[in-house]
């Protein structure tokens, strides 16, 4: 089957379509559609729309609650929770973000901590939101264990990523989102899905020798990224993500799934600083010193990280986005609108 070139717009509503004739409520789906769209946009494929199947699966396991109404404990001068109720993720992200950024104006860092979320998305959506705001921002999350710590063989770990971001005077943001294993496990799916063979350094399969068979790593063991050090970067997150704001490490996530296959379920901690209040007065000078650096990097050859994904964003605002066929079908199979016509709904 051909690609289709399709809008944003219509994907958008494709995508709020889908989880809504699944029984998520409104202000869920916009949130989340929002997010699967912007990967989309970017050309991120492992968070992308493509993570809507995934979705629907999460709401038939009946774990997650499609109604959740978060609820806001506001616990500290510099600490704000959120607690999902077992809801997705963009929601209680937008709302807590908001006396996030209220409370690092007042003290200079402040952290939110959400509980109890099913967390499935890239994180540089929402460090792009805070930076937005003048805030710099640090997120992380555990996820299901599936990544071997340096040394083992067996899974303990999530793919746990950490992202951040800086603010700048002009243009986008600084920003990395990285998994801290070798990988995000969605590109392993995705290699699996389009048949395709995975680089040797990615996964042990489940007798604990290097595989490229996406299907045998992903019942074997992905490898942290950097070994050593990305092992203890992701032990890391388990515990800031987890113990320390009381929520689940993703061994006991994926306990709590009971194999059905759900999104992980767990916490997330997201810490922002005002570099206003650091800096005070010297603000403005410690904002160029940063823009230095950037310099120095680009200045050499290099290229900053989400470059890539800022110049497909630009691509996909002007022309729209291609998605496979195949997957199109698979969309459109799961919304009310089965009729919906890529044609009639803005084909790009
Ligand atoms: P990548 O390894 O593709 O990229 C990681 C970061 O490095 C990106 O910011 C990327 O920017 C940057 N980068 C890549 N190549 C270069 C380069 N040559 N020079 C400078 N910077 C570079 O991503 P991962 O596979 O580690 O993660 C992908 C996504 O998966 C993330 O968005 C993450 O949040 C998500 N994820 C979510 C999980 C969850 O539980 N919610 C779990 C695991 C992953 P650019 O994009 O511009 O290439
Ligand atoms: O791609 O590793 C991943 C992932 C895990 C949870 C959400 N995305």
């Amino acid at each position: 089957m051909a690609d289709v070139a399709l809008s944003l717009e219509y994907l958008h509503a494709l995508a709020v379509d889908v989880l809504t004739s699944n029984g998520l409520d409104n202000s869920h789906a916009e949130a989340l559609a929002k997010v699967l769209v912007a990967g989309q946009r970017d050309e991120c494929q492992s968070h992308g729309v493509w993570r809507l199947l995934g979705c629907v699966k999460t709401l038939r396991t009946g774990k997650l609650n499609g109604s959740a109404e978060p609820r806001v404990h506001d616990v500290a001068p510099a600490l704000v929770k959120v607690d999902a109720q077992f809801g997705f993720s963009p929601l209680p992200f937008e709302i807590g973000s908001r006396i996030l950024v209220e409370k690092a104006r007042k003290t200079g860092i402040a952290a939110l901590a959400i509980n109890n979320c099913f967390h499935f998305s890239a994180l540089w959506p929402e460090i792009e939101a805070l930076a937005a705001q003048g805030v710099a921002a640090l997120a992380m999350v555990p996820s299901h264990s599936c990544v071997a710590p340096a040394g083992g063989t067996r899974p303990l770990f999530g793919t746990n990523p950490i992202a951040f971001g800086w603010p700048r005077p002009e243009g986008v943001p600084f920003v990395f989102d990285m998994a801290t294993s070798r990988i995000a496990r969605g590109e392993i799916e995705l290699h699996r899905r389009a048949g395709l063979k995975i680089p040797n350094d990615w996964a042990i399969d489940d007798e604990g020798q290097p595989t490229d068979d996406p299907e045998r790593a992903l019942k074997g063991a992905m490898m942290t990224f950097g070994g050593y050090k990305g092992s203890a970067l992701a032990a890391m997150v388990e515990l800031l993500a987890g113990p320390l704001i009381g929520d689940m490490i993703s061994q006991e996530s994926l306990e709590f799934d009971e194999g059905l296959g759900a999104a992980p379920c767990h916490g997330e901690l997201v810490i922002a600083f005002d570099p206003s209040v650091f800096g005070g007065a010297d603000a403005g000078d410690n904002a160029h010193r940063a823009e230095a650096l950037f310099a120095g990097i680009v200045g050499q050859g290099a290229r900053l990280p989400s470059q890539r994904r800022f110049e497909a964003r630009e691509r996909s605002v002007k022309h729209g986005v291609t998605l496979s066929a195949e997957l199109h079908a698979d969309l459109l199979a799961l919304s009310k609108s089965q009729d919906r016509n890529a044609d009639a709904c803005g084909r790009s």
